[in-house]
């Protein structure tokens, strides 16, 4: 079954991992560089052996796509996976003794729902990958949308090797609330079989939480770049660099490593819009999916 490269992963973290440091100060077990593929014609690859929330990972990258940064239009679909960032800035930057400072995560969402000068000012993630991916700023003051020429080498220049987005702008890392974890993309297509494949990098990788989001979505954007371009959906190839597992997630991931993995699943696009940029969540069903559990753990701010 094709999940055992990630289970496998995980037993490689926990038996060889070296103990790191981290930014966090959580802790982590890491190797440095590792490499997974999946065949796309073999199904859908969402991990079985835990419930992956797929609507909510597909939500942030139709979110990236349309080249946003705010959470607003997150926690507006009932998406939290990025709140933790800007709530954090917005409490550190609190005086001691105010009110705000012991706001709840809840309530200041509420605030970036409610209020169009606060989200602006505190919901903003910076020029994350939505901006980069959509609206690169040049030097002389142009914008480049990377995922628009991506369409277009795909259409009209197939054979390039430089099919490409990429959401590390160096000039920019420092305004960001994070700098980009899957930082490199790049397609190719077989002309023998008319199939589309798609690769990322990704510099640091939380391989019990992010990772299952990182490779669902991979696999998102591959089969919707597919669809657009008319081509059948390949493989997907995943590039960890530094790869590890916090050290609150050991219990978990020995826990998950105990389920045997199921039939992967189906995914049914229901409509067909004429721009990439057009989907929506709607359109979207996973067919036979059918997981263990989920198992929840917490994530390192
Ligand atoms: N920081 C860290 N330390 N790890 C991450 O994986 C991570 N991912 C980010 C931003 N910063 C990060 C964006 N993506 C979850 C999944 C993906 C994600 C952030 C968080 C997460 O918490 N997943 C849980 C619950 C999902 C839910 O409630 O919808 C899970 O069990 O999958
Ligand atoms: P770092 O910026 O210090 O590397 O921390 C980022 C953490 O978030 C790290 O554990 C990797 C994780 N992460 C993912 O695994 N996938 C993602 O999509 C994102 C945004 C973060």
């Amino acid at each position: 079954h094709p999940e055992k490269q990630y289970l496998d992963l995980l037993s490689l973290l926990l038996e060889k991992g070296s103990e790191r440091i981290d930014r966090t100060g959580v802790g982590t077990k890491a190797v440095f560089g590792h490499t997974m593929r999946f065949d796309l014609s073999e199904g859908f690859p969402v991990f079985t052996t835990k419930r992956v929330y797929w609507k909510t990972a597909f939500k942030e990258m139709l979110w990236m796509l349309s080249g946003g940064h705010n959470i607003r239009e997150l926690v507006e679909q009932n998406v939290h996976i990025w709140s933790d960032w800007p709530y954090k800035k917005f409490i550190d930057a609190q005086p001691d003794g105010s009110p705000d400072k012991s706001i709840t995560m809840e309530a200041f969402e509420q605030r970036v729902l409610a209020d169009d000068a606060f989200a602006q000012k505190w919901g903003d993630l910076g020029p994350v990958y939505g901006k980069q991916w959509r609206r690169w700023k040049t030097e002389d003051g142009q914008e480049i949308d990377q995922i628009s020429q991506v369409i277009d080498l795909l259409k009209h220049n197939p054979s390039s090797r430089r099919i490409i987005f990429d959401g590390w702008n160096v000039g920019e890392l420092d305004q960001m609330a994070l700098p980009p974890c899957h930082k490199h993309y790049q397609f190719y297509v077989d002309p023998n079989t008319n199939k589309l494949s798609g690769g990322m990098v990704q510099r640091s990788c939380d391989s019990y939480l992010g990772l299952a989001f990182n490779i669902a979505n991979l696999a998102f954007i591959t089969t919707l770049l597919a669809e657009q371009t008319g081509y059948e959906v390949g493989e997907i190839v995943w590039f960890g660099m530094d790869v590890h597992l916090y050290m609150n997630h050991i219990e978990q991931a020995k826990k998950q490593l105990t389920r045997e993995p199921k039939a992967f699943p189906t995914l049914v696009i229901k409509r067909k819009p004429d721009s990439l940029f057009d989907y929506t969540i709607d359109d979207f069903e996973l067919e036979g999916y059918d997981p263990h559990p989920a198992i929840p753990a917490p994530v390192a701010v």
